[in-house]
């Protein structure tokens, strides 16, 4: 029912698929597209009745980075002032699991947006890179810091000072992606793992994405202690009931996300 001029946003059972559409300038991040991306994602978030958010792009690309033109002409007290693309930061604070279905290019903001997904899986025609500095400029919506802990310091440093991309195989090598799949399955892929997330508890799937999230920003000691507070915590569902009592009666759980 909202309307967007970026982006499609479409409904399948508790799945929404959200899906970046500017093919002319490869799906390239202006500030309408962060805007329409977080709007509609904070949306769904808000909303019982999805269970996942899936991220996607086209064929060719996933997005092909920041949109240059845009930010081509600006000085540093626009970008300071307006806080440009803080805003993405957004995307990362949804609650609901989110999946990035990438194919063809991710690069610069494009990989950094796939990165503030939960779950990432790629095309076998995916490219990620962080090539900001052939530009003369570096990653501003959090690649250097993102990429550094999913692949390493001695791959992100080369990727971000050099501005070579890697294919979709290398990225799985390095555990930047879960999986990698033929390009014409990546959607059906996408949307099957994203089905079976979305059957899941929702508080419980809530718990166990903000509980590996915990682990980038604290100690082992602290991260198993939060993690030890919400295991109890999900002893106050019903659907911890049911999952256990299915278990023992040997039929599949039915989930009332409570
Ligand atoms: N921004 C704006 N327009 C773009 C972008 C982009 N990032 N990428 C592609 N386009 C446009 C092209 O300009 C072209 O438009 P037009 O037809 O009007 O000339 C159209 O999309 C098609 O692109 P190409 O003709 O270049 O397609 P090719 O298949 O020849 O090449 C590439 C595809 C290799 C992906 C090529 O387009 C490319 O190198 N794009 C730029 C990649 C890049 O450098 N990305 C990083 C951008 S910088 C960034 O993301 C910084 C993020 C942090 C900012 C933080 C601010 C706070």
């Amino acid at each position: 029912t909202d309307s967007y001029e970026t982006i499609l946003v479409e409904r399948k059972g508790r799945v929404a698929l959200l899906t970046l559409n500017r093919p002319k300038a490869l799906n390239a991040l202006n500030l309408q597209v962060m805007r329409e991306v977080v709007a509609a994602a904070e949306a769904l978030d808000r909303d019982p009745e999805v269970g996942c958010i899936v991220l996607t792009g086209s064929a060719k690309a996933f997005a092909a980075g920041a949109d240059i033109k845009e930010m081509s002409p600006q000085n540093y007290l626009d970008m300071y002032l307006s806080d440009w693309f803080t805003a993405w930061d957004r995307l990362g604070q949804v609650r609901t699991p989110t999946l990035a279905a990438v194919s063809g290019y991710a690069l610069g903001g494009g990989c950094e947006l796939a990165m503030l997904c939960d779950i990432l899986l790629a095309a076998d025609t995916a490219v990620f890179g962080q090539p900001e500095i052939k530009l003369g400029v570096i990653p501003g919506i959090g690649g250097s810091q993102r990429l550094t802990r999913a692949v390493g310091k001695a791959k992100a440093m080369e990727l971000c000072l050099t501005g070579r991309t890697m294919d979709a195989e290398e990225a799985e090598r390095a555990g930047l992606v879960s999986r990698v799949v033929p390009a014409d399955e990546l959607l059906a892929e996408a949307l099957s793992v994203a089905e079976t997330v979305a059957g899941m508890s929702l508080p419980v799937a809530m718990m166990a994405k903000e509980s590996v999230n915990r682990s980038f920003e604290t100690t082992l000691t602290e991260g198993v202690r939060f993690e030890r507070r919400l295991f109890h915590a999900v002893f106050a569902t019903a659907d911890q009931k049911e999952g256990m009592t299915a278990f023992t009666e040997k039929r599949k759980p039915k989930f009332t996300h409570r």
